[in-house]
C-alpha cells in the first residue's frame, strides 16, 4: 500500500526506511524544501539496535508532489499537527486512512478538524529512537507499536489488520487494540513521567531509575495522569510505577523526545503532555500539582530562549 510518512523526524525516518526495505511504496513528506533536498541527497543514516550502520534512500517530497496515498502516517511533533494537517487533503483519496503515531493528546482532534474523524486511526509507539541530526537516527530501544480505531472512525478491523501486517513485514512488533483511547492515556502516563525529567536533568531514560528524588516525582506525575484518566471514564488500570519502570528499562539508553528537543533548542511537546493532564484534571476536579509544576517549568524553559547562558 502506498504510504506517506509525514515528518522526517526520528520516528518518521526510522519507519519510512523500514517500510522501504520491506518493499513497500513509501514517500517521506516534508514541509521544508531545503531539508527534503538534503535527505534526498544523503539518504537516511540509521544506527540499528545492534549498533550496525546503514544508509537508506527513501523518496522524499513536499505535498502535493508526494501524491495520493492509501495510508498517511503522521509523525510530526504535536505542536506541528495543525499545520501538517492542512496538507492532508493533498495526500488523500476517498479511502485513505490517516494514522497518528504522535505523542500526547489533542492530535486526533486537530486532524479531525481538517479531514473529519472517519479516516482516522491512532497508535502508540514505545520505541526508543534518537535523532542525531537531520536524517541521522539511532534506534536505541525496542518496543511495541499498537494501533486502533478511535471513536468516530470508519476504518474497519480488516483494514487495521492490513496495516498491522505491513508494520510486521517491516520488522515491527505491531498489534491492533480495540480500545486505543485507553492506550493513548497509557502512553501519556509514561510520557508525563519520563519526558520532562529526562529533559530537565539531561539524562537518558534509564538513569531516572537511579535518581530516587526524580523517580518519586516521575511516579507522582504518572499517578496524577492515571487519576485524571479514571475521572474521565478511561479505565486506565495497573501500577504507574511499574509501567514507568518497564519503559525506562526497555528504552534505558534512549534520549526521550523532550530531551532531544531541549538539547536542539526546539519547542517541546509539553502542551500535548503534562499540560493536557493539568487542563483535563482542572475540568474534572482532579488535583495535578506535579504536572502543573512540570508544565510551568518547561514553558519557562521555552520562553527563556536566548536569555539562557551556556
Ligand atoms: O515516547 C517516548 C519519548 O521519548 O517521547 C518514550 C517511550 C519515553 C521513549 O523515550
Amino acid at each position: 500500500m502506498k504510504t506517506a510518512v509525514v515528518g522526517p523526524g526520528a520516528l518518521g525516518c526510522l519507519l519510512a526506511a523500514s517500510f522501504l526495505e520491506a518493499g513497500e511504496e513509501v514517500v517521506l513528506v516534508d514541509y521544508r524544501p531545503e531539508r527534503a533536498a538534503l535527505l534526498r541527497k544523503q539518504g537516511i543514516q540509521i544506527q540499528t539496535l545492534d549498533g550496525a550502520q546503514k544508509v537508506v534512500h527513501v523518496p522524499d517530497d513536499l505535498p502535493p508532489e508526494a501524491g495520493v496515498c492509501q495510508l498517511v502516517i503522521m509523525a510530526v511533533k504535536a505542536h506541528q499537527t495543525r499545520a501538517a494537517s492542512r496538507s492532508l487533503p493533498d495526500l488523500m483519496a476517498k479511502d485513505t486512512v490517516v494514522l497518528t503515531l504522535q505523542n500526547g493528546l489533542g492530535n486526533l482532534e486537530e486532524m479531525a478538524g481538517v479531514v473529519g474523524r472517519e479516516p482516522l486511526l491512532a497508535g502508540v509507539a514505545f520505541l526508543g529512537v534518537t535523532r542525531r541530526d537531520e536524517g541521522r537516527v539511532v534506534h536505541a530501544g525496542a518496543g511495541a507499536i499498537i494501533i486502533g480505531a478511535p471513536p468516530g472512525s470508519r476504518v474497519t478491523e480488516e483494514e487495521v489488520q492490513g496495516i498491522v501486517s505491513m508494520f510486521r513485514r517491516a520488522g515491527w512488533d505491531c498489534q491492533a487494540h480495540p480500545d486505543i483511547q485507553t492506550l493513548l492515556w497509557d502512553k501519556l502516563l509514561v510520557n508525563v513521567g519520563i519526558n520532562p525529567f529526562t529533559a530537565l536533568l539531561r539524562v537518558p531514560n534509564g538513569v531516572l531509575l537511579e535518581l530516587p528524588e526524580a523517580w518519586d516525582l516521575a511516579v507522582a506525575a504518572a499517578r496524577e495522569a492515571q487519576a485524571v484518566a479514571q475521572a474521565g471514564g478511561v479505565p486506565l488500570r495497573g501500577d504507574p510505577e511499574e509501567r514507568l519502570r518497564q519503559v525506562c528499562t526497555a528504552t534505558a539508553a534512549n534520549r526521550s523526545s523532550m530531551l532531544q528537543d531541549v538539547l536542539a533548542g526546539r519547542p517541546t511537546e509539553i502542551e500535548a503532555l503534562n499540560a493536557q493532564v493539568v487542563a483535563r484534571g482542572a475540568a474534572l476536579g482532579v488535583a495535578t500539582p506535579v504536572n502543573y509544576v512540570l508544565t510551568q517549568l518547561l514553558r519557562a524553559w521555552g520562553r527563556a530562549g536566548d536569555m539562557r547562558v551556556g
